[in-house]
């Protein structure tokens, strides 16, 4: 709603802005106000002109959002019980159809509006007040606004609906209705639900982008954990797959899928449930022999990457239970378990439904609500102290466990004081093989981490050692996906990079070891050669800095660099153009037709001199980084598990799915 007033002589006397349904004001600060400085966006057209506004940009994430918002939809239909199938196809011209077999979208006309409700809805932003009341909303998404938004956004989006033993068809167009709807037939007996297919619009998205298989499946598989029951079918029709999401276990299992790669403590997963004021709570952990510590939240299936009340209530809790058990039971040492070390192993998924969910932080994934902290912290006291009563002997197992993680704790500590002994800030004391640069000031100084001593020789010599630091390792650094913090220590590969880096060791953001406030490097580049050799050293050292030093990641100051595959001399030329990747050797190839011209295929970085180094992957006016990114922590964490497990079908999966995108190493 929107009352205005303008007096006669065209000032502006008072604005009622009230944000809701589908008109948005923004006015002009200038002395004279008159009726056309006031903008007033209408509709979808202020979802198409500020689209990070409602789907967070207009990168991969925003992109992928808009089929996040359809099949949340159809979640909706299946939490509301009637629904029981959903089946998303991703075609090879790069749309998308998410089809669920629920009551379909009411068609009739709606009284006011004139319109069948399935336009109302994909076309009036806020639509959904008439459905959001009552308890039909519980998953994520923009609260029936989604609808809409996609749309406006969407280069084009079909809705078909099953209904009442008729097939109906609506299409759109950015925002727009192009075909009202119609009966196109009779639907094929017994079928109902509703089945939407659109294409982002690459005006408003970058036109390069593109759905990625592997994050629509990490979000089915995620939905088919987070509701028990549930079948999600994934049709890929790019890559002739199909695949079922479908788990009766619900958070249990997603806390053994978490956990997968890792032998297992106990063989069952353990479930904690309740409902408090509201707040219901399902809550799935596992205990591995392993170290890593997997934690995963959702509120309303929205993933909450920053914690927040569920995460804390679950902590305190979870040490609470066990503590007090562990005392009860006769079980305490000397050398007392911290909630660290009894946590070290676990992995846990907390999903909490919630009515009026608030979320703060840069990506709002940080849950506020103090009443799901209590909640929580309650079913998970409750709960979990009745299970460790029923179960000695997991009782026990976790526990002796904990004990073990706190008399490796000391250990360590010992360790790393050898390690924080070496002050980083007295050269004399950084490890012999950095050469470190002269600048002191993090956020101009680079540290490249170099694979070998001979491209280690190379970018000494080729760097500006005003800012640019290298330090070469020699062979393959540990895998530490396998071994814990203590024994990571002891390699001397890992030392030397804890010791140069200069912020300690640690492990997540809230573990206190790791002072990313001490990092001597605002840019870490990883150097490794264009070979599998090369990416598999690129890939332990990924490994080891999401689990020991996971800030440097999520601040954005971890690269790849780089190297070039190809150098290619045509003719006499004394210019040489340097090739990324095969397609640009082929483009390039092709490009200067009959000429005599020379390729050089770089094999490793060691075979280019320094001047080649740096001017191809060192110079900051011309080198191309890679930052890596924290994207999908889940994500990340399934490609490590896949790429350093101990279990080979799920790697040997992996590298057949990706071979398309590997070079070949000739
Ligand atoms: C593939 C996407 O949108 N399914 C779907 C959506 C709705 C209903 C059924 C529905 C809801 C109600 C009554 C009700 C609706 N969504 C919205 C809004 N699948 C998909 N299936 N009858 C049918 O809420 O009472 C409104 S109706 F607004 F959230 F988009």
């Amino acid at each position: 709603m929107l009352l205005f007033t303008i007096s006669d002589n065209g000032r502006l006397y008072y604005v009622f802005y009230v944000i809701c349904y589908n008109v948005r004001v923004s006015t002009e600060v200038t002395a004279n106000y008159d009726a056309s400085q006031i903008k007033v966006l209408k509709g979808l057209e202020g979802v198409r002109h500020r689209p990070a506004m409602y789907i967070g940009g207009t990168q991969s994430d925003g992109y992928h959002h808009l089929f996040k918002e359809i099949l949340d939809n159809a979640v909706d239909e299946a939490l509301a019980g009637f629904a029981t199938e959903i089946v998303t196809t991703l075609h090879p011209d790069g749309s998308i159809t998410v089809e669920d077999n629920g009551r379909g979208i009411p068609v009739d006309v709606m009284p006011g509006e004139g319109k069948p409700a399935v336009e109302v809805i994909y076309t009036v932003l806020h639509a959904g007040g008439k459905f959001e009341e009552g308890a039909y909303k519980v998953s994520g998404g923009l609260h029936g606004v989604g609808a809409s938004v996609v749309n406006a956004l969407a280069e084009y989006t079909i809705v078909e609906v099953f209904r009442d033993g008729k097939h109906y068809k609506i299409e759109f167009s950015r925002g727009d209705v192009t075909k009202p709807l119609e009966v196109v037939g009779n639907a094929p007996k017994g079928k109902r639900g509703t089945r939407v297919t659109f294409m982002p619009d690459h005006t408003i998205f970058d036109p390069g982008l593109t759905f990625e298989a592997s994050k629509l499946r990490n979000r089915l598989r995620e939905v088919s954990f987070l509701v028990a029951g549930l079948r999600l079918v994934f049709k890929d029709e790019q890559h002739q797959k199909e695949e079922v999401f479908f788990d009766k276990g619900g958070v249990a299992s997603f806390a053994r899928f978490l956990a997968e790669g890792d032998e297992l403590l106990y063989d069952k997963p353990v479930l904690l449930q309740g409902e408090v004021e509201n707040v219901s709570v399902d809550v799935g952990l596992v205990h591995t022999r392993g170290y890593n510590i997997e934690l995963v939240t959702y509120a309303n299936m929205i993933p909450t990457r920053d914690g927040g009340t569920h995460l804390s209530g679950f902590k305190t809790a979870y040490t609470r239970a066990i503590n007090a058990y562990a005392k009860k039971a006769g079980l305490v040492k000397d050398l007392e378990p911290t909630g660290d070390d009894l946590l070290e192993g676990i992995s846990a998924v907390v999903s909490i439904k919630i009515p009026q969910p608030q979320f703060e932080g840069q990506t709002k994934g940080k849950l506020l609500n103090p009443e799901a902290g209590t909640a929580v912290s309650k079913v998970v006291y409750e709960k979990f102290s009745e299970y460790l009563e029923e179960n000695p002997r997991v009782a026990k197992l976790i526990y002796e466990k904990a004990q073990r993680a706190a008399q490796a704790r000391e250990a360590a500590r010992k360790a790393r004081e050898l390690v924080r002994r070496a002050n980083p800030l007295e050269s004399d004391d950084l490890p012999g093989k950095l050469a470190d640069c002269q600048s002191e000031d993090p956020a101009e100084a680079e540290l490249f981490i170099v694979e070998g001593d001979s491209a280690g020789g190379s970018a000494k010599s080729g760097r500006d050692r005003r800012f640019q630091a290298i330090l070469p390792l020699r062979g393959k650094i540990l895998n530490v996906e396998k071994a814990g913090l203590s024994k990571a220590l002891k390699n001397a590969e890992v030392r030397a990079m804890v010791a140069a880096i200069g912020a300690g060791i640690g492990g997540t953001s809230d573990e206190a070891h790791f002072d990313i406030e001490s990092l001597r490097y605002h840019k870490i580049i990883i150097m490794t050669d264009a070979d599998v050799d090369g990416s598999h050293i690129r890939t332990l050292l990924l490994t080891f800095f999401y689990r020991y030093m996971r800030p440097i990641i999520e601040q954005g100051y971890l690269y790849v660099a780089q190297p070039p595959l190809y150098g290619l001399r045509v003719g006499k030329s004394k210019n040489i153009e340097y090739l990324f990747n095969d397609e640009a050797l082929k483009k390039a190839l092709a490009d200067i037709g009959d000429k005599s011209y020379e390729i050089q295929r770089f094999k490793g970085l060691g075979e280019m001199n320094a001047e080649q180094l740096w001017e191809t992957t060192m110079d900051p006016a011309k080198r191309v980084l890679k930052k890596v990114s924290m994207e999908d922590a889940l994500y990340a964490a399934e490609i490590f598990e896949k790429l350093m497990g101990s279990d080979v079908q799920p790697r040997r999966e992996f590298i057949e799915e990706n071979a398309r995108f590997a070079q070949l190493d000739i």
